[in-house]
């Protein structure tokens, strides 16, 4: 399989995160993606793509304008008003349903477009999450030409970011914009099968009321683990899309056998629920060393995670999310494709 990547992401970097109350230097680093990117071609599992740019369409066919233009104009926004150091969110509208009224001052903005203070902006962050997203549409599109699987090394990642808000390092949502990429070419129902270690509420979020993507995640149980406001069994989609989204929360300290058990769950209703493509939100921070999660997978468990992903509905699209450990990243990540393709070439050979 051939793998999309764009060097873009580097304009993201120095960005601050307050952790424990502290505010230091962010885990979100731009030598995470150059890790995956690595791996990959050291493992020589196919081609990679500089992505073509596809414009804003499939990107507003996710987002609010209106989100989209803050993103773009808030790096300017806060140096108009004297500040040289990454922005961070700081208040918020905690009431019920959204505030009435958009704030003018960019302070303002930045807690009205955001669920927490996990998504700094800097002078390259636009750049970079345009480009991580194209990455994301642009293998999407190779799928559809008929690549049985891709790779979209996307960073930064997307999975916390809902339509209209950024939060958890993400901003804009890659394997949303990916799947309704795939039903605008033609798809007729898509999964989306998030194995980060932590719950993809933005993709939930974005899916949570339609039945043409199927939303099915694995995930840190959100009484103890960001973003602990969604992610719990009980949640199953509402309107159309009730019975459309599958949560499977896992306690801390979860092993290769329990983790695997519950894949296999995630795995038989995707498979019930009769998807046409897959992309799957590609999450390796379920690593034991980790640095900001709880699981304890091994290095071969991503290997043996890619083979168990042959059952799902293909074509499948595999999208870069978390992963931190910054030394193991690349081989982890790699490892699922690695698996994925091991499978395919057994089953057919
Ligand atoms: C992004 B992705 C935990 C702090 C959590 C945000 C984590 C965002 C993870 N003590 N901060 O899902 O990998
Ligand atoms: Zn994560």
């Amino acid at each position: 399989m051939d793998a999309w990547y764009s060097d873009h992401h580097q304009a993201h970097h120095g960005q601050s995160e307050l952790i424990g109350g502290q505010l230091v230097a962010g885990f979100e680093l731009p030598l995470r993606a150059e890790r995956v990117l690595d791996a990959f071609l050291e493992a020589g599992v196919g081609l990679v793509h500089t992505p073509a740019d596809a414009g804003l369409a499939p990107i507003l066919a996710v987002h609010d304008a209106d989100y989209v233009d803050f993103l773009r104009g808030a790096w300017d926004a806060w140096r108009a008003i004297g500040r040289a150091h990454p922005a961070l969110p700081m208040v918020w509208h905690a009431g019920h349903g959204l505030p009435k009224e958009r704030p003018r001052h960019i302070e303002g903005q930045l807690g009205y477009y955001s669920m927490d203070a996990g998504a700094a902006i800097v002078a390259g962050t636009w750049t970079a999450v345009y480009w991580s997203a194209q990455c994301a549409i642009a293998a999407a599109s190779a799928l559809v030409q008929g690549a049985p699987a891709a790779f979209a090394i996307c960073r930064p990642p997307g999975h916390h970011a809902t339509a209209r808000a950024m939060g958890g390092y993400c901003y804009l949502n890659n394997a949303a914009i990916a799947a309704q990429h795939l039903r605008a070419l033609g798809q007729p129902r898509v999964a989306v099968l998030d194995i980060d270690y932590h719950h993809g509420n933005g993709t939930q979020s974005i899916f949570w009321q339609r039945d043409d993507v199927f939303f099915a995640s694995l995930h840190a149980d959100p009484h103890d683990d960001y973003p602990y406001f969604s992610g719990h069994a009980d949640e199953r989609g509402e309107g159309d899309g009730h019975g459309a989204t599958l949560n499977l929360p896992l306690p801390a300290g979860t092993e290769a056998p329990e983790y695997l058990a519950a894949l296999e769950q995630a795995l038989d209703a995707l498979a019930a629920a009769e998807c046409t493509a897959t992309v799957v939100s590609l999450g390796v921070d379920t690593f034991e060393l980790d640095p900001i999660s709880r699981f304890k997978l091994h290095e071969e468990d991503y290997f043996e995670i890619g083979r168990r992903l042959k059952r799902l509905p293909q074509p499948v699209l595999f999208v870069f999310e978390g992963g931190y450990a910054t030394e193991e990243v690349g081989r982890n990540a790699v490892g699922v494709m690695q698996g994925f393709e091991w499978e395919g070439a057994r089953a057919g050979g």
